[in-house]
């Protein structure tokens, strides 16, 4: 066996298979380490090791290669069409491997806890393969299937690994061939993906339950109107809704908007005391303008408009600094891109293959992904408008990780992909509150305050603070978040009526915040009188309809040794039966719109059918 270090020089050569056998390309090279040491940067992976990273050596990645007849090795293969059932993301894989084969990468994973490992292969026959940390074997035998064909791709997924915090050498081995004619098979990445529900780095958003979402942009300058016409959807898609050409819309807005009121200090303080505990910006929408500085084009706030303001810059620094954690919206649909279909009816570049996706992925997308979380160090990717016919799923997982590569503990959205139940790491139900708690996902329900996302000073149809509150509790007893929106105006102030409301859900949450923040869902149904959260061993009910009995029935039987009300600590008193649990309340609501009694029992608690 030849082992030979790869030099920035080395140049593989490329073979082309039997016809009608196996792959195309192979490498001639044998066995590939790199000459250069291993340094990581702080917190990479746990993610996806690209076959790409294979091609070009990568940083720690080390390949050892028995075969002399039909070598293994990383090759390109550029061809890869990427559908639903036959795809190799980004085009790239390592081939053929042969039983004693290996792969290594060295990983530095961000927190202690078990790991689900994904592997995306393709296989004629079949065979087994393991992986490996630091010499000891994290996985049994992981059977390679035989999916038909050696451009056959399927994930393999193996929950239940575990993880230390801390960089690691990971290896793996290809170990047994169904067919040694043909060998196991084609690897196009791995990586390592915790589980969202569980995992330490999501634990501050599963506690914060409450955010503001802001949509702000050019179209907020405009605030429902062009040349007459009053839009008559959402504020933020004035330019699609009216027609609006787009040359017009482009010359003619970014001049006029000039957010003169802009203080990223009072978004901040009104979000704050609204009791919420993150914001989430536009950073671009559907209209493609940026709210950011950005290289890619000009076509952004910095650059294209009077103020030259950097709101993404203020808003950042602000939130951090008051304790609230930050997040940026971005559209992957962009009408600046009239090239790109918007939907499988429009004009554009439809299939995802097409040079106009490409082109737009590679130079727009990717830099911009990367300049938001280099430039702002957002905690919350919230991506959108990923209905568009050219993004695929597999679009999203290359984000997806391309993102986490810049910042392992970023939260992710599942419109990063196609909104499956692996895409991102939380669902993103929009202006209703689940009916149930999500199975075993997080989630979070994004809402408006009245009819429109982006500014319209037409819409006064605003949520009344009950409606935002029981929203609040109904999110929060089934698990969930609410992201609220608000929309300023041109001049950069949000509307005094939203204001107004969040101020009086944010006075009804310094007494009741107990009940919200850090709470999981109710472990029973929702009763007639309200809601129900869980905190350890402690059970809010948070009342609405004041029971004319004064007696408000829990269908939940357990020791309950203690009950109060949590807005001033007065002892409520409990009886329990077979048939759940009584609790004695005073003849008068002591808060509106909800009162919150505080129940703490020891033991288990167990729901009465
Ligand atoms: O089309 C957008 C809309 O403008 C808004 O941004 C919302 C927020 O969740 N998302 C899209 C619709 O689902």
């Amino acid at each position: 066996m030849r082992e030979a270090i790869r030099t920035p020089s080395a140049r593989w050569s490329r073979h082309r298979s039997v016809p009608g056998r196996a792959v195309v390309e192979r490498l001639e090279r044998r066995t590939f380490l790199t000459s250069t040491p291993i340094s990581l940067p702080a917190g990479t992976a746990p993610g996806t090791i690209e076959a790409e990273n294979y091609d070009n050596g990568g940083e720690g990645v080390a390949y050892h290669d028995t075969q002399t007849v039909n070598p293994g090795g990383a090759y390109r293969h550029d061809g890869v069409g990427i559908t639903a059932t036959h795809d190799a993301g980004v085009g790239y894989y390592l081939g053929w491997s042969h039983p004693t084969e290996w792969l290594q990468d060295t990983v530095n994973v961000a927190a202690t806890t078990t790991y689900t490992l994904d592997v995306r292969l393709a296989s004629l026959n079949g065979g087994t393969f393991h992986f490996s940390s630091d010499g000891h074997a994290v996985t049994g035998e992981i059977k390679m299937p035989n999916t038909g064909g050696w451009e056959n791709w399927t994930t393999v997924s193996v929950p239940g690994v575990n993880f230390a915090a801390g960089k690691h050498v990971i290896r793996l081995s290809f170990d047994t061939v169904a067919n040694p004619i043909t060998g196991i098979g084609n690897i196009n990445w791995f990586r390592f993906r915790d589980n969202p529900a569980t995992s330490p780095r999501t634990a501050w958003w599963r506690a914060a339950k409450y955010g503001m979402f802001i949509h702000w942009g050019l179209y907020s300058q405009l605030a429902g109107h062009w040349n007459g016409q009053t839009t008559p959807g959402y504020g933020e898609w004035i330019l699609h809704d009216l027609h609006i050409p787009l040359a017009s819309y482009e010359s003619q807005v970014p001049p006029k908007f000039n957010p003169y009121a802009f203080n990223a200090q009072t978004w901040v303080n009104t979000a704050k005391a609204a009791g919420m505990n993150y914001v989430v910006i536009t950073a671009k929408h559907h209209d493609g303008f940026s709210m950011f500085n950005t290289k890619v084009n000009s076509y952004n706030i910095v650059q294209d408009t009077p103020s030259h303001i950097d709101p993404l810059a203020a808003l950042s620094a602000a939130a951090k600094a008051a304790g609230l954690h930050f997040g940026v919206y971005y559209s992957i649909m962009d009408w600046n891109h009239p090239e790109l279909a918007t939907s499988s009816t429009s004009p554009g570049a439809k299939s995802p293959n097409d040079p106009a996706v490409i082109n737009y992925i590679n130079n727009q997308v990717k830099p911009q992904i990367r300049e938001l979380i280099t430039q702002y160090n957002p905690d919350i990717l919230w991506f959108d408008g990923e209905w568009v016919p050219w993004w695929t799923e597999e679009y999203g997982r290359e984000i997806e990780e391309y993102a986490r590569s810049l910042k392992p503990g970023i939260i992710i959205n599942n419109r990063v992909g196609k909104r499956t139940s692996s895409d991102g790491d939380f669902d993103t139900p929009e202006q209703v509150i689940p009916t149930s708690a999500s199975n075993g996902r997080l989630w979070e329900t994004a809402m408006t305050l009245n009819d429109t996302w982006g500014y319209k000073d037409t819409d006064h149809d605003w949520k009344s603070p009950t409606a935002v509150i029981s929203n609040l509790t109904d999110a929060a007893s089934k698990g969930g978040n609410l992201l609220l929106n608000v929309g300023p105006d041109g001049t950069g102030v949000i509307p005094s009526a939203s204001v107004n409301i969040l101020q009086q859900v944010g006075t009804w949450l310094k007494t009741n915040g107990g009940a919200i923040y850090g709470t999981a869902a109710s472990p029973v149904t929702d009763p007639t009188w309200g809601k129900i959260t869980r905190k350890g061993n402690t059970l809010y009910a948070i009342v609405f309809n004041w029971p004319g009995t004064h007696t408000l029935h829990l269908a939940v039987t357990g020791t309950i040794p203690h009950a109060k009300l949590l807005l001033n600590g007065a002892t409520v008193p409990v009886t329990s039966s077979a048939t759940g649990t009584d609790l004695v309340l005073p003849a008068v609501m002591p808060q509106m719109p909800a009162t919150v009694i505080e129940i703490d029992y020891s033991g288990s608690i167990h729901a009465v059918q």
